[in-house]
């Protein structure tokens, strides 16, 4: 009898309503709700972009790696319900022997992926489930993925209104973390660099470079450049136009329709550089192609 096979999806979510954003923001700060003028500033993000379709188009994409691979996926956010121990409990309920787990963003950190990953093997000891899990831990240079980002880099420079003269500049972005995690030798920084080297040696980029996005309001030190600074930055060395592509997000949400459309565009315009930001790979079927590969050559390893 052959085993039973399982996906667990993993990614972020996000709050169903607004009444919601203070649970939300109490799992972030570990249990800690947060203080009123915190709760209140991220909630304007929220009611500033509407709705967050984070999880519309995180199921849609569980949706369509099962088609294409004929294997059930179960759905585990890290901060709402379904929490990934509750999907690893339906896997065991299941029945589910062996999993491939599959977290919605391409590079490796030990605070991101690594963090799921505890999460989900939390999940199975609370759950006594004893199947096989085996977490893909990066797949930041997959060719389909630098294929369709080179795609999304190309139309993205095609929407520029300010003339194309070779002095567009791309920023690659991805979530900024505390800078300690670089003490411990953490691949994420170098593993943007490598996905931006890639997309860029693809389309022959003449200029490109990285900026930190979305660094949490914390004392402690994040990883820089922030996006914002470059765009002052570019500003001085006479750029007049930049393409951004978060690299680091698979999805359009918070982070990119606040943090790129509205604030990093706020800075754009007031320092006169005209941005345009690629579109995000979301349930675009050249991307679920994508994750479906990544996770059939993980079951075949
Ligand atoms: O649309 C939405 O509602 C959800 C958007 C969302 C995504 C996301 C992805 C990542 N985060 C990462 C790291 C951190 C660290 C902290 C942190 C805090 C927040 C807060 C909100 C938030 N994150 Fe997030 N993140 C999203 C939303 N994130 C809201 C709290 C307020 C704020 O700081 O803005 C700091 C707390 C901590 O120490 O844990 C660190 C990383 C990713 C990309 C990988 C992934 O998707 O998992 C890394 C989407």
């Amino acid at each position: 009898m052959t085993e039973k096979q399982g996906i667990l999806v993993m990614s972020y979510g996000t709050p169903r309503s607004l009444d919601d954003i203070e649970d939300y923001y109490t799992d972030i700060r570990r249990g800690r709700p947060p203080p009123p003028d915190l709760l209140e500033e991220l909630t304007e993000r929220y009611k500033a972009i509407g709705h967050s379709p984070l999880l519309e188009i995180t199921e849609a994409q569980a949706r369509g790696i099962e088609e294409r691979t004929g294997i059930s996926t179960y759905v585990g956010y890290k901060h709402i319900d379904p929490f990934i121990p509750d999907a690893v409990a339906t896997m065991a309920k299941d029945g589910v022997e062996r999993a491939i787990g599959l977290v919605l963003a391409p590079h490796y950190s030990k605070m991101s992926v690594g963090d799921y990953t505890r999460r989900a093997e939390v999940g199975a000891a609370e759950h006594g489930w004893t199947g096989d899990l085996r977490v893909v831990k990066s797949w930041h240079l997959e060719p389909g993925f630098i294929a369709l980002l080179a795609a999304r880099v190309e139309e993205a420079l095609g929407r520029l209104k300010t003339p194309r003269d070779g002095e567009t500049v791309v920023i690659f972005s991805a979530h900024s973390l505390p800078e300690r995690i670089l003490q411990a030798d953490d691949p994420y920084p170098d593993q943007l660099r490598e996905t931006a080297e890639a997309v860029a040696a693809r389309m022959g980029l003449p200029k490109w470079c990285i900026g930190w996005q979305s660094a949490g309001r914390t004392e402690d030190p994040w990883i820089g450049p922030d996006i914002l600074e470059v765009l002052g930055d570019l500003k001085e060395e006479g750029a007049t136009s930049v393409v951004v592509c978060p690299a680091g997000f698979v999805a359009d949400h918070l982070e990119v329709l606040y943090d790129i459309d509205i604030e990093a565009q706020q800075i754009a315009r007031k320092q006169g550089i005209e941005l345009v930001r690629t579109r995000s790979p979301n349930d675009d079927p050249e991307f679920l192609d994508v994750l479906a590969g990544v996770v059939k050559r993980a079951l075949s390893e």
